[in-house]
């Protein structure tokens, strides 16, 4: 989970696209293809440099508590790994088409295999449902999306991987209070160093949680006396994203996305998940569910526009982005959670044929706006919130229907433009 990066996320899976091994989704990766930045190899001197290291951390982490002999003990597997710097080095362009990345998030193998999970581990689901108020399909969907299930939770020692990042890599202090927590975490007896295992920036087990956040939030759900996140039962596992997900604010009963039908003159500036209105303003607007219930409060997203379906988001898709702070993930838990649930995919239509922007072309949208003089950062090809912000008021200014989406055609409204 993310506290990775806000939560920090680094799922197997994200990692399998960082390192290009194609799985289809990751909770970091919102798709796409990576840049890979070629890094000199280790030299031997990293090796030595980190042992130094570790004797020159060895205070700070006895003065939080840390005992010398969890610090030694765990410290002698501590091996300089130049792998882990060269993945955290890497940089993924997210240039998949969203479609692409809810196709796979929600793919019909997930889903499959997400119903037959979901029966066999019925019971502890709903155990863990009657004590977190957390919608069994999301907790499910969650491990689909974080490990496929507890397919890709990761094989490499946590130990050695967080001494590298935190003495050599380009976010050394984060790595650094990651590498505190999985001690904190090996002293209270859980497990040991040789079996902390998960993915190469420390994401654990079947959910894939960060040190830090197991600390705040696993739980022994089966009782054995360990939070056991590592094991082949996931059961410690479900559970800890429940509780991950009930302190975050999660509301019992309330979907996290709904599918909705907008009318033909609907106000595209009104869209964005923090623009929380009742369920009865929207309706008054002629917003519809497309599975006809009643809406509930929550903002409206258009992820590819105004060509493309729209959801109206809640508090609970807020506490999913919470576990990993992206729209799209927390969509593709909550499509996947609603097709393990019985219900359908996505019904409207994405504008496929129009394709999405490449990396490079949402690079020169957010030039472009800022030689207008909106001001959207440095162009990092990431269509973030300022960047979509700032296609409103340009789609207002020209007074075409502002939906903030970078598509072909703003592209050219922007040329013409500037
Ligand atoms: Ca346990």
């Amino acid at each position: 989970m993310s506290s990775r990066f806000t939560k920090l996320t680094l799922s197997a899976a994200a990692l399998a696209i960082l390192a290009g091994c194609g799985a289809p989704v990751g909770s970091v990766s919102t798709g796409s293809s990576v840049a890979v930045a070629p890094i000199p190899a280790a030299s031997p001197a990293s090796e030595a440099g980190l042992q130094n290291w570790i004797q020159s951390f060895r205070p700070r982490a006895l003065s939080q508590g840390i005992s010398p002999a969890t610090y030694d003990n765990a410290m002698r597997i501590a091996r300089y790994n130049p792998d882990v710097i060269r993945l955290d080095r890497k940089q993924a362009e997210f240039s998949r088409p969203v479609w692409e990345y809810l196709d796979s998030a929600a793919s019909d193998s997930r889903t499959t295999k997400g119903r037959a999970l979901a029966g066999t581990y019925g019971g502890v689901l709903s155990q863990i449902e009657g004590r977190y108020g957390v919608d069994r399909n999301i907790v499910m969907a969650v491990w689909g999306m974080e490990s496929n299930f507890g397919g890709n939770r990761g094989k490499m020692q946590i130990i050695p991987s967080l001494a590298t990042l935190a003495y050599d890599g380009r976010r050394g202090e984060m790595f650094q209070n990651q590498l505190i927590a999985a001690l904190k975490i090996l002293q209270a007896g859980d497990t040991d160093p040789q079996h902390m295992l998960g993915s190469w920036a420390g994401a654990m087990g079947h959910t894939q949680f960060m040190p830090t956040s197991y600390l705040a939030y696993a739980v022994d759900f089966n009782g054995d006396g360990r939070r056991d996140i590592w094991s082949d039962d996931p059961t410690d596992s479900l559970a800890s994203t429940a509780a991950y997900l009930a302190r975050s604010g999660w509301v019992p009963g309330l979907p996290a996305a709904v599918e909705v039908r907008l009318p033909s003159n609907f106000n595209y500036g009104q869209t964005g998940r923090s623009n929380v209105k009742s369920g009865a303003t929207w309706a008054s607007q002629g917003v519809v569910a497309v599975n006809g219930r009643a809406l509930p409060s929550g903002g409206i997203i258009a992820p590819a526009g105004a060509q493309g379906p729209a959801f109206l988001v809640t508090k609970n898709f807020m506490a999913i982005r919470a576990y990993n702070a992206s729209d799209n993930y927390a969509l593709g838990v909550a499509m996947l959670g609603n097709r393990i649930g019985g219900g359908p995919g996505i019904v409207g239509a994405f504008p496929r044929e129009a394709g999405a922007l490449t990396h490079n072309q949402k690079e020169e949208v957010q030039r472009l706006l800022n030689r207008m003089g909106y001001d959207v950062g440095e162009p990092d090809g990431a269509i973030g919130e300022k960047t979509m912000a700032a296609i409103k008021s340009f789609q207002q200014r020209i007074g075409v229907s502002p939906d903030g989406y970078a598509n072909a055609t703003l592209l050219k409204q922007l040329q013409a433009a500037s």
